[in-house]
C-alpha cells in the first residue's frame, strides 16, 4: 500500500484541463492573475448577498422587521408556551436571549427551538429532540410549529412574510405572527417579565441612562464592530472598524478595572449584550473576522469579566462553542471556503472559564467613591 498522500480528485482534473487547455509552459503568473480576478469578483458577488455594505465597503446591518411594541404582554396574562422562542446557538443576538430567559426563569413560560444553520446560511431544524448534554444546549426539532426550516415558519406569519429570516424570533402561537425579530427588544421585554423562579431587574430604572450610554458605545463599536470588521469590502472600512474595535475594548477594559460590571455592581443588559461579542472573541472574531490586534486574553480585566459572567448559573448552558464554531467557520463560506475548522482556542475550555475570577472583590469605583467620603 503507498504511503504517498493521494491527491484529492478535483485537483487531478483541474491539473488535467489546465495542461489541456495551456500545456506545460503555461507561465503560472497568468494562472494566478485569472484566478485572482475571477475570485475577487466572484468574492464580491457573495459577500453582496451575505453583507451589505455602503459605497465605501462598510459592513451595513440591515434592520429587523419585527419591532413589535411588547408591552401588551405581562406574565399574569401569558399562558406558558403562548409565546415560543426561536435562536440559533452560533448567534450572538440571539444568545443574548437565552440568556435572559435562563435569568429570569422563564424557561417553561416561553418554550425555545434551536435551529442550526444549514450550508446556504439559513436556518434549519435538526430531526432529533434537542434539549441539553451535560448541561448546555442543543440545536433540535421546531417545537412551536413542526416545521423543518425557519423560514416556514416566518411564512406563517399572518398575511405571509418572504423577507429575511433571522434568529432571534419571538412567535405568537396564538395570533399566528411573529412579534419581533429584534434581539434587544426581545431582552428588554423578557426583563419585563418576572416569573415565580426570579424577580431580578437587569435595567432597573436608576441605571437605564447609563444602560443606554453603554449600548450605545458597545453595539456599534464591538457587538456589530466584530462584524464590520469580519464583513468590510475595503482596506479603508476595515481599517476603521478595527481601530474602532479595540479603542472600545481597550477603554471598557481600563473601566472594569475598578468597576465589577458596566455599570456598577450589578450585572445589566449591557453586560449581557458585550457577554455574547467577548466569548465568542477568540473562538471566530479573532481569526475568521480579523479582529486581530488583540486575543480577549491579553486583556485581563474583560477575560476576567467574562469568566465572571459565565460562571453565573444558567449562563454557560447556553454557550456551546461546537455549535459556534460549526456556524461561523463552516456555514460564511466568502470568509472561509476552505471551510476547515480550527482547533477549538484554550479560552473556551470549561476548566479555564470556571478559574475563579475574584471580581467579587471590586467596588464600582462609584461605591469606592461615596466609601472614601465616607470615611
Ligand atoms: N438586529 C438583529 C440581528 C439578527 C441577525 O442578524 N441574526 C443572524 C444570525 S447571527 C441571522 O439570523 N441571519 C440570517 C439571515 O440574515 O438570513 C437582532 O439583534 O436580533
Amino acid at each position: 500500500m503507498s504511503l504517498q498522500p493521494q491527491q484529492p480528485p478535483n485537483q487531478d482534473l483541474l491539473t488535467s484541463i489546465t495542461k489541456l487547455l495551456w500545456g506545460k509552459s503555461l507561465p503560472p503568473q497568468l494562472l494566478i492573475s485569472t484566478v485572482r480576478t475571477t475570485w475577487n469578483a466572484t468574492w464580491h458577488l457573495m459577500m453582496k448577498q451575505l453583507a451589505p455594505s455602503d459605497p465605501s465597503g462598510s459592513y451595513t446591518r440591515p434592520i429587523s422587521k419585527f419591532r413589535a411594541n411588547l408591552k401588551s404582554y405581562s406574565i399574569s396574562s401569558l399562558n406558558p408556551g403562548t409565546l415560543h422562542l426561536y435562536v440559533g446557538l452560533p448567534c450572538p443576538w440571539a444568545h443574548r436571549t437565552l440568556i435572559v430567559r435562563a435569568l429570569k426563569g422563564l424557561e417553561e413560560t416561553i418554550p425555545v427551538s434551536i435551529a442550526s444553520p444549514s450550508l446556504d446560511g439559513s436556518w434549519e431544524f435538526r430531526q432529533t429532540y434537542g434539549g441539553q448534554d451535560n448541561g448546555v444546549y442543543l440545536p433540535g426539532l421546531d417545537k412551536g410549529n413542526g416545521r423543518k426550516i425557519l423560514k416556514e415558519v416566518y411564512g406563517l406569519h399572518r398575511g405571509g412574510y418572504d423577507g429575511r429570516s433571522t434568529v432571534p424570533m419571538l412567535w405568537d402561537t396564538e395570533k399566528k405572527e411573529v412579534l419581533c425579530n429584534e434581539s434587544y427588544d426581545i431582552i428588554e421585554f423578557f426583563n419585563g417579565l418576572n416569573s415565580n423562579d426570579s424577580n431580578l431587574d437587569l435595567a432597573p430604572p436608576s441605571l437605564k441612562g447609563k444602560i443606554d450610554e453603554w449600548n450605545q458605545t458597545i453595539y456599534p463599536n464591538v457587538n456589530n464592530g466584530v462584524y464590520r470588521c469580519g464583513f468590510a469590502q475595503s482596506q479603508e472600512a476595515y481599517d476603521t472598524a478595527v481601530n474602532g474595535l479595540f479603542t472600545t475594548l481597550d477603554m471598557i477594559d481600563d473601566h472594569l478595572a475598578t468597576s465589577r460590571y458596566l455599570c456598577g455592581d450589578m450585572l445589566t443588559l449591557a453586560d449581557v449584550c458585550l457577554f455574547t461579542t467577548l466569548i465568542r472573541f477568540d473562538l471566530v472574531y479573532n481569526v475568521l473576522f480579523k479582529c486581530t490586534k488583540k486575543k480577549l486574553l491579553e486583556y485581563s480585566n474583560l477575560n476576567e469579566y467574562m469568566r465572571d459572567i459565565y460562571q453565573i448559573p444558567k449562563v454557560s448552558a447556553t454557550c456551546n462553542f461546537e455549535a459556534i464554531m460549526e456556524g461561523y467557520y463552516k456555514i460564511l463560506f466568502p470568509l472561509n471556503p476552505g471551510s476547515i475548522q480550527p482547533a477549538m482556542p484554550s479560552v473556551c475550555d470549561n476548566k479555564f472559564l470556571l478559574e475563579p475570577h475574584n471580581r467579587e472583590t471590586l467596588l464600582s469605583s462609584l461605591d469606592k467613591r461615596v466609601e472614601a467620603s465616607v470615611s
